[in-house]
């Protein structure tokens, strides 16, 4: 099995880890492969323009059509354009790393791949790499062996530009993650999750009383919580960082360009939050959710489920069980403030500190999991609180 995988510089299953580092060696500038890898003969390449308002357009349809769905195909990931735009011009991004295929007859779109640059921290290392994500084949040319080419695709416009590790998430296992988590979900709009068959209702428990045990205060009550500012990119940064030493695979946000991009407010496609200390004025807090809703697949009464994920967020407090009631205070505020936002249901991933408030906060587990990976290197495994890596 994995014909395509076990060609690649990633652990086998089974394999043990013995000391950390590259599998492969970098390959030399001038032995890079110069030219596109070949796809079979009716299709052809085309890196997309996504300031281009129609190609943009067209990556928005295929994504909406034929992206990720839940194992029961329910539900389909509807990422809008304007979020796109955000996940893939993030600053130093690469137009050539925005890679379409297209039907060479008719010019229609119908695979993508990504990739954007960042920096992550693993252990004790830090690289400056590749995420590749929104990979997509169209779902009438599935099994065809498309994806492999463009895995490659990207591969080598990555190596072209000096980089030869990546990470990536996915639902499905592939040799190796490093990780695994879950998703946890936070109803908001209870009746609407039902209907959509999103949730079901509990046996033997009465709409009206599930209805209330979800039932949420119309306001926030952390003192001094707001929406954050351009002017706290700075202390946002510090703080962030600085949150981010406890775990083992990371973000690093390297500039206050990478905050303003990568956390401040853009209405409907990620939304954050500061808390200023009345007192000092200071910022000890804040965090961070985007938007993603789901289309509902063949609902007659409902066409999407609006969904807010957990993103980045950092807490000043230091002592353990300060920072679990803190953390439970804010995340309950966030899931107020979604709530206003007409957000049906708040999800997360059982990383970071996450399991600080997932039982408390009235969470549940869902049916899907989120594997994390490496491109070409080799590391121990780690458990899903070890992780502070959240991809879009
Ligand atoms: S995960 C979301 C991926 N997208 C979807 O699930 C959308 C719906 N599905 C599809 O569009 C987030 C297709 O089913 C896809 C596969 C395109 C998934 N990752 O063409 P074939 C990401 O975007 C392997 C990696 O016949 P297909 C992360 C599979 O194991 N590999 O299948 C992306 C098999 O290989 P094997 C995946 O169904 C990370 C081969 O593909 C995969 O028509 C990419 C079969 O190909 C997945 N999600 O198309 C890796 N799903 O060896 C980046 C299947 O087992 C690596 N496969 O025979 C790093 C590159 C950069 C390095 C830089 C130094
Ligand atoms: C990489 N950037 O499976 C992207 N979603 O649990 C790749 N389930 O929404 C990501 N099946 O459990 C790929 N409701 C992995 C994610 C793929 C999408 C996916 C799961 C995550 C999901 C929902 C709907 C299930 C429908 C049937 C789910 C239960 C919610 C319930 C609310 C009340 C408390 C208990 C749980």
């Amino acid at each position: 099995s994995h014909k395509f995988w076990s060609t690649q510089p990633v652990p086998k299953h089974g394999e043990t880890i013995e000391e950390e580092g590259p599998i492969e060696e970098n390959t030399p500038h001038d032995q890079i492969r110069k030219e596109p890898y070949t796809l079979p003969k009716e299709f052809e390449w085309s890196t997309l323009e996504l300031n281009d308002e129609s190609e943009l357009n067209e990556l928005y349809t295929l994504l909406t059509n034929n992206y990720v769905e839940d194992d029961d195909a329910m539900f389909r990931f509807d990422y809008s354009g304007e979020f796109l735009k955000w996940a893939l011009q993030p600053p130093g991004y690469k137009k050539t790393w925005h890679v379409g295929v297209r039907v060479s007859a008719t010019k229609r779109l119908v695979a993508f791949v990504s990739g954007i640059p960042a920096d992550i921290r693993i252990y004790n290392s830090r690289q400056h790499l590749v995420e590749i994500n929104f990979l997509c084949v169209h779902k009438k040319l599935r099994s065809k062996r498309l994806a492999p080419v463009l895995i490659k695709e990207i591969t080598r416009r990555s190596h072209l530009e000096g980089i030869f590790q990546a990470v990536y998430t996915a639902g499905v296992v592939l040799p190796r993650p490093i990780s695994k988590a879950r998703y946890f979900h936070r109803s908001l709009n209870p009746k609407k999750l039902i209907d959509t068959k999103f949730s079901s209702l509990p046996s033997n428990t009465p709409m009206t009383r599930h209805v209330k045990k979800y039932k949420l205060p119309s306001e926030t009550s952390t003192p001094g919580i707001r929406p954050m500012l351009e002017k706290d990119v700075p202390a946002v940064r510090v703080l962030l960082n600085k949150y981010m030493s406890k775990f083992n695979f990371v973000a690093v946000f390297k500039t206050d360009e990478d905050v303003k991009h990568w956390i401040l407010t853009k209405e409907n496609v990620i939304w954050s939050y500061v808390v200023e200390n009345p007192d000092t004025k200071k910022v000890t807090d804040f965090f961070s959710f985007y938007y993603l809703p789901s289309s509902v697949i063949g609902n007659p009464n409902h066409k999407t489920v609006n969904a807010v994920y957990l993103f980045y967020y950092a807490v000043q407090e230091s002592d353990e069980k300060a920072r679990k009631s803190r953390l439970q205070f804010l995340l309950k505020d966030a899931l107020i403030l979604a709530k206003l936002k007409d957000v049906d249901v708040f999800n997360c991933l059982d990383i970071l500190e996450n399991k600080m408030f997932i039982d408390e906060l009235k969470f549940g587990p869902g049916d899907g999991y989120l594997n994390y990976y490496m491109y070409n290197w080799r590391c121990r495994e780690m458990g899903s609180e070890d992780v502070g890596v959240v991809m879009l």
